[in-house]
């Protein structure tokens, strides 16, 4: 897969109103190189219409467009790929329907987890939570920033730490080996979603501290 740097996910609970496809245009024109569509609560039908938006965006700027959990949706819109959770299908029964040509992220809290995706054929692997966080519900402990370390050390496909990353605490996350950051509400919940994306970059690029 094309490399990334800052992965914006989309959390519309954060976006006090602001359009959808504005918040992530902002988002992309500060910097940011791959987004994921991640909404559990519309229709399906509301899903493909928003992802058919951020398919066009994305194609635009030529930025990677994933889906989170819908499958049939990232088929239908002809996404870049789809992201995982733990509980959703496996990779390999995933990769099946999908094909070779489509991104499989998943995402991984613990090393055993991190281990089976590289081997079942994870194109990257999200990281975390890495802080404490409101923006999932689901959510296990934080893996610390220890973990991130080991992450880097031990694992050799691409990995994204997320999970309460903010501009105040990223360079934590940096220091600790992540190479890519991704966050839900310190960017689309920002009031300046460019210049908050901006300065992600700055961060991961060491050029700020
Ligand atoms: N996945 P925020 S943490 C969607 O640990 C998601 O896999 C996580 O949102 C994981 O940047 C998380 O607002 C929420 O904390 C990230």
């Amino acid at each position: 897969m094309k490399d990334f740097k800052l992965y914006a996910i989309t959390g519309e609970e954060f976006h006090r109103g602001r359009e959808l496809t504005k918040v992530m245009e902002e988002a992309i024109l500060g910097g940011v190189d791959i987004i994921q569509l991640r909404d559990k609560k519309s229709s399906k039908r509301d899903v493909l219409q928003k992802a058919r938006k951020l398919r066009e965006l994305t194609n635009k700027h030529n930025v990677t467009f994933i889906v989170n959990d819908h499958i049939d949706v990232a088929l239908a819109v002809d996404a870049d790929g789809i992201h995982l959770g733990q509980d959703d299908l496996p990779i390999q029964e995933a990769r099946k329907i999908v094909g070779n040509d489509k991104i499989i992220g998943i995402s991984t809290h613990a090393i055993e987890e991190a281990r089976a995706a590289e081997r079942d054929g994870a194109d990257y692997i999200g990281v975390g939570p890495v802080f404490p966080t409101n923006s999932k519900e689901d959510v296990v402990d934080p893996v610390t920033t220890d973990y991130v370390s080991q992450i880097a050390r031990e694992i050799n496909i691409p990995f994204v730490a997320i999970g309460g990353i903010k501009l105040h605490n990223v360079d934590q996350v940096l220091a600790a080996g992540a190479m890519r950051i991704c966050a839900i509400s310190e960017i689309v919940g920002s009031d300046d979603v460019k210049g908050t994306c901006e300065t992600f970059i700055k961060k991961i690029n060491g050029e700020e501290s």
